[in-house]
């Protein structure tokens, strides 16, 4: 089985990785001549694991622009990206074609479905952590879960045919219900990456600053609210407590909407915080602490998503 990667970041070198140990055809596609150039220079993916361990997996690579066809495509780019991301390889998918979106956010698995009516689409999301100390060499900072699942009508509620599994030591299970999964996770972000951002504080702090964490409180409320109106019911706790637990154990992060803003980078607010306020919109409900959120991070970054 041949896999396609596009969005060589942190989580795509991951995958990359993994699926050439387990000895999987995997091509990795590049914007530019210069980023196969590095590639090949570093002669392939450097893969630092948590106890330190390097590796290195000559994985293959090409240039979209590349005319052979694409059968399994995995896109692990950031979320305002993936449209772009489908639409540069569109004239290498067919009918035939599995893909799979791996990224923080909602909105764009959505309009990648009306799109491209006659692909197999899943989505994905992951709680492995991992960053790029150099550009492919990836350290990996904590071993998660990876959910997939259908949501288009030509995918299979089944990915027995799709997932290598095992794949590497990630740890990939289907879901039944992927959407309230990426709803899930697009709360949390919510609730702790646009106050990071704006406060540039690790995410432990809106534990321990007691204004910090009213207005987290405030956030999640609101957000809870609008994912009712949505019909998602989301934890079996309030998200408060559940946003308090996340930042808990990952007190020592910077959430991944900080770091895009110390690097200069487009950030996701538009697919996490934006599109909860689109929903606001449509269902009448009140939310002045998100919408103020999203103007103040838009303020912030300095950079907007390329187009
Ligand atoms: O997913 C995250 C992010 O930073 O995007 C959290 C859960 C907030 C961890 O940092």
């Amino acid at each position: 089985m041949h896999w396609h990667i596009l969005g060589a970041g942190a989580i795509g070198c991951i995958w990359a990785a993994q699926l050439y140990k387990s000895e999987h055809d995997v091509t990795l596609i590049l914007r530019s001549k210069e980023r196969l150039q590095q590639l090949s220079e570093s002669q392939g993916i450097i893969y630092q694991s948590t106890n330190g361990e390097t590796s290195t997996f000559n994985v293959g690579a090409e240039l979209a622009e590349n005319n052979t066809p694409i059968k399994n495509l995995l896109i692990c780019t950031k979320a305002y990206s993936t449209i772009s991301a489908l639409q540069s390889v569109a004239d290498r998918l067919s009918s035939d074609t599995n893909v799979v979106l791996l990224q923080n956010g909602l909105g764009p698995q959505q309009e990648a479905v009306k799109l491209f009516p006659e692909l197999s689409i899943w989505a994905a999301t992951t709680t492995d952590g991992a960053y790029l100390s150099a550009p492919y060499h990836v350290v990996r900072a904590g071993h998660g879960e990876t959910l997939i699942g259908a949501i288009s009508m030509k995918a299979q509620p089944s990915l027995d045919n799709i997932i290598p599994t095992p794949c590497g030591d990630l740890k990939i299970t289907t879901s039944e219900n992927i959407e309230h999964k990426l709803w899930c996770k697009v709360a949390i972000n919510a609730a702790i990456n646009p106050l990071t951002a704006l406060n540039n504080c690790k995410n432990g702090i809106l534990v321990s600053d007691t204004t910090l964490a009213n207005k987290m409180q405030k956030i999640c409320e609101e957000v809870e609210k609008i994912a009712a109106a949505c019909g998602q019911d989301l934890f079996d706790k309030p998200l408060y407590e559940m946003a308090r637990l996340i930042a808990s154990t990952t007190a020592e992060n910077y959430s991944s909407m900080l770091q895009d803003i110390k690097q200069n980078r487009p950030t996701e607010i538009e697919q996490i915080t934006g599109f909860l306020c689109q929903q606001a919109d449509k269902f009448e409900c009140h939310a002045p602490e998100n919408r103020m959120l999203l103007q103040q991070i838009k303020q912030l970054s300095s950079v907007t998503p390329p187009t």
